[in-house]
């Protein structure tokens, strides 16, 4: 469990954190060593997950399910974990570990192990709620200076509509988005409608954090493409919301759909039903971020993810070279072997609150 403080603090409409206490996994099998990460956050509010039930879960029963037999491949580990219900996240921390262990040991990188196509992929920045629209026009001026081509506006109910407005008349010609977490309800259907004027590329999870209906009810009404985050956590559920019309694009987290395996399969149905979709962030540490690039790699990611540069949320990154983003909105996706950037032990063990190792049992 590694600190990181955060450049500046990071407001959603579930609250503001200053700091990032990353969970990293680490594997090791045949003399190397593969990094993954947990992206569960402190307090489950963005779902119900955890670091503490992600630990909990990884060491009583994740842990053991991986080191009982040797692992032949990504879809036998996926195979072991799916009887315990849920946990995404903490799923996701192991396969991802397990897919750089592969990539390391088959010396390919990440992005060729899974199929990536793209030697670059275009990337975006999202924006917190600021205390007053003076600090927000002046972050976007930063980002938009820096080349980042699509600009996310986190809102909630009374920092939405006339921000946008104000945005928009600003920047007539910017890819604007906006991101709810899930602060509405379909109540405020003709309160979200009134978005339909700002030409948005899209408006993500507007509602319910595991809701399907209301949204699909919602985005009848809607001109604008709805996305939905928190609500796909499986491959069913993605089926199922392209089956309701809940929503025109979806956003697809590693760690909110259990793992690689997961991620792929939406990726798959998404693009066989001609349905953009864009790699999401969780304020990944640059062990996570290296994953979503590999991710962002494959064809179906057609719209700009949330890939920052390191340092758009750390002063220094958990890896060397740190992600940088290009004059043109890009970042390179690595071709070296496993995560394709070293990781920076010291600085890790320097920041480290806790640490636990599990051995298999002999
Ligand atoms: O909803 O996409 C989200 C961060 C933490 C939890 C949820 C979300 C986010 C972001 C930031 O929007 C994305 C990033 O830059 O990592
Ligand atoms: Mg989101």
């Amino acid at each position: 469990m590694v600190r990181l403080p955060l450049k500046e603090g990071f407001e959603t409409s579930f609250g503001r954190i200053h700091s990032r206490l990353v969970f990293l996994v680490w594997i090791e099998g045949n003399g190397l060593t593969g990094w993954g990460e947990v992206v569960a956050a402190e307090e489950p509010r963005y779902s119900y997950e955890t670091l503490g039930t992600a630990s909990h879960v990884i060491r009583d029963y994740l842990a053991q399910a991986l080191m009982a037999t040797p692992v032949t491949t990504l879809n036998d580990l996926a195979a072991r974990f799916a009887p315990f219900k849920g946990h995404h996240m903490a799923k996701a921390g192991i396969e991802l570990a397990y897919q750089d262990l592969s990539a390391r040991m088959q010396n390919k990188s990440l992005s060729e192990l899974i199929g990536g196509t793209r030697k670059r992929v275009p990337v975006g920045v999202s924006l917190g709620i600021q205390p007053t629209l003076a600090a927000l026009l002046e972050r976007i001026d930063r980002y938009l200076a820096l080349g980042y081509q699509r600009i996310k506006l986190k809102i909630k109910p009374g920092w939405d509509l006339e921000v946008v407005d104000q945005v928009r008349r600003r920047y007539p010609d910017t890819l604007f988005s906006v991101d709810a977490n899930s602060a509405y309800t379909l109540n405020d259907r003709d309160h979200l409608k009134a978005l339909d004027d700002f030409d948005l590329l899209m408006i993500e999870q507007p509602l319910d954090h595991d809701d399907l209906l209301d949204h699909a009810k919602l985005q009848a009404e809607l001109k604008t493409a709805i996305c939905l985050d928190e609500s796909i956590t499986t491959l069913r559920r993605a089926e199922q919301a392209l089956d309701l019309k809940s929503c025109r694009l979806i956003n697809i987290k590693i760690g909110r759909v259990g793992g690689y395996s997961q991620a792929l399969a939406i990726h798959d149905l998404c693009k066989e039903r001609r349905i953009p979709v864009w790699c999401g962030g969780m304020l990944e540490s640059g062990v996570g971020r290296a994953h979503n690039l590999a991710l962002a790699s494959l064809p179906g990611f057609t719209l700009p993810g949330d890939i920052s540069a390191s340092s758009r949320y750390f002063d220094r990154d958990v890896i060397v070279p740190e992600v940088l983003v290009a004059a043109d909105g890009t970042v390179e996706v690595p071709r070296c072997p496993g995560l394709g950037f070293e990781v920076d032990l010291a600085y890790i063990e320097r920041c480290t609150e806790a640490s636990e190792q599990i051995h298999r049992k002999s």
